[in-house]
C-alpha cells in the first residue's frame, strides 16, 4: 500500500493551531524580495477549492484568495521535518517492509501482514488511518494495489482521507479510462507528445504498439510505459539507504550548551536509533553527532569503532563523549541535535553464513 499524508504541511499548521482549521491555509515559501515573492509550498483542501496549490506564485493566491479570510503561514521545516520522522516511524512498524518516498509518502508492503487478502489489507489499512488519527491527529489517503504502480495511482485517485483498494482483477478497469498522466513519469511534455500519437487514456496507450512506444520513447522508457499501462510492476518494497546511514535530529526544547540537556535528547535519539536497526539485524561502526547551532551552522564530529556493534549503551557513551568533546570546543549554544549511524555489517546468523558462503563458491567457480 501507499499511505500518503493530505495536504501535509498546511495539515501541521492546523493542528498547531486549530483556530484556522476551517480557513482556507496557504503554506509558502517566501524568496524575500518583496513581501510577497515566492511561491505556494501547499495549501489546505478549503484553499484549493479557490484553485491555490502547490507551485503557483504567492501573489497569485492572494488575489484568488482577495476578500477571503484566509490564512498565509512561512514553511517551517524543522517542524515538518520532525513529525515526518514521527509519521515514518508509526507506519514503519505497520509493515513487513517500508520504503518512504518523500516527506509525506511511503510504500508499505503487508502481503504478509493480511495473508495476501485484498478484503484484510482495506481492514489493515483502515487500522492505519485510524492509528495515525488517534497518535498524530492526521489524516491520509491509502491506495492498496498488488504492486506499488497501482497502490500509488488508487491513493492519488481519492483524495483527501480516502482509503482505495485495486485487486488484481480490477486493474484494467481501473486504469483504462484514467488520463495518461496519472502514471507516474508522465508528465507534460509526455502527455503532449502521446497526445499527437493519438493516446490519451491509459487504455489508449495498454493498446498502441510497444515497438512503436520504444522508437518514440528509448528502450527503458518504452517500455516501462508499455507495463504501466498494463498495471504491471515488479519492483520491491525497500528501505531507502538500507546500507547507507540511519539518523535522527531534533530539536532542543531551548538553546543550551548544558550536556544534561543534551545528553537526554541524544539518548532519546539513540533509543529510537537502535529500534530501528534492532530487526534489520544491522551493526554500525561509524557514529556521527550533528550540531545544529544557534547561528543555524551545521557541525558533526564522528568516531569509527573498531569492532562493529549494535549495543545501545555504547552508542550513547560514544555520543556523549563526541558532544562532550565538540561543546569543549564551541563557544555556541546548541538548537538541534542529531545523532547517525553508518558503516553497516550485516549481523550474520548461522544459517545465513552458509548460503553466502554457498553464494561465493558458485560465483567464484562460475569465473
Ligand atoms: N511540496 C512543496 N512544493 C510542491 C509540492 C509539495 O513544497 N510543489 C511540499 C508541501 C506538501 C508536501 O511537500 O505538503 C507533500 O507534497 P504532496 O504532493 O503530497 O502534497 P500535499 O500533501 O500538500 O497534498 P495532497 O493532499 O494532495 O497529498
Ligand atoms: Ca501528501
Amino acid at each position: 500500500m501507499l499511505v500518503d499524508l493530505d495536504y501535509f504541511f498546511a495539515q501541521l499548521e492546523e493542528i498547531r493551531d486549530p483556530s484556522i482549521k476551517d480557513k482556507p491555509v496557504v503554506v509558502c515559501v517566501y524568496s524575500g524580495r518583496t513581501p510577497d515573492s515566492g511561491a505556494v509550498s501547499t495549501a489546505n483542501y478549503k484553499a484549493r477549492e479557490y484553485s491555490v496549490k502547490s507551485g503557483i506564485p504567492i501573489y497569485q493566491a492572494k488575489k484568488k484568495l482577495e476578500n477571503v479570510d484566509a490564512v498565509f503561514l512561512p514553511v517551517d521545516d524543522v517542524y515538518y521535518e520532525e513529525a515526518s520522522q514521527k509519521i515514518m516511524d508509526l507506519l514503519r512498524k505497520h509493515a513487513n517492509s517500508f520504503e518512504q518516498v518523500g516527506i509525506d509518502e511511503a510504500f508499505l508492503d503487508v502481503t504478509q501482514k493480511t495473508d495476501c487478502d485484498f478484503q484484510k489489507a482495506r481492514s489493515y489499512a483502515q487500522k492505519i488511518k485510524d492509528d495515525l488519527k488517534a497518535r498524530q491527529g492526521l489524516t491520509c489517503s491509502i491506495g492498496v494495489g498488488p504492486n506499488k504502480l497501482v497502490a500509488k495511482i488508487a491513493a492519488d485517485s481519492q483524495k483527501p482521507d480516502g482509503l482505495t483498494v485495486v485487486t488484481p482483477e480490477q486493474i484494467t478497469s481501473f486504469l483504462a479510462p484514467m488520463p495518461v498522466s496519472r502514471l507516474i513519469g508522465v508528465g507534460i511534455k509526455t502527455t503532449e507528445k502521446m497526445k499527437t500519437l493519438g493516446i490519451n487514456t491509459v487504455e489508449d496507450l495498454a493498446k498502441y504498439d510497444v515497438q512503436k512506444l520504444v522508437s518514440t520513447f528509448g528502450k527503458n522508457i518504452g517500455t516501462y510505459f508499455h507495463y504501466a499501462a498494463l498495471g504491471i510492476d515488479n519492483g520491491p518494497v525497500q528501505e531507502k539507504g538500507e546500507v547507507e546511514s540511519v539518523s535522527r535530529i531534533s530539536t532542543l526544547k531551548q538553546n543550551t550548551d548544558d550536556m544534561n540537556l543534551i545528553t537526554e535528547k541524544a539518548d532519546q535519539l539513540c533509543a529510537e536509533i537502535q529500534a530501528e536497526i534492532l530487526h534489520q539485524g544491522k551493526k554500525f561502526k561509524t557514529i556521527t553527532i550533528i550540531a545544529i547551532m544557534t547561528d543555524l551552522t551545521t557541525k558533526s564530529k564522528s568516531k569509527t569503532l573498531d569492532n562493529p556493534t549494535g549495543d545501545l549503551e555504547m552508542l550513547k557513551t560514544t555520543v556523549k563523549e563526541l558532544f562532550q568533546e565538540y561543546l569543549q570546543e564551541s563557544t555556541l549554544e546548541v538548537r538541534r541535535v542529531g545523532v547517525k549511524i553508518s558503516n553497516f555489517s550485516k549481523e550474520q546468523k548461522t544459517q545465513k553464513q552458509i548460503t553466502s558462503f554457498f553464494n561465493k563458491q558458485i560465483k567464484e567457480d562460475d569465473i
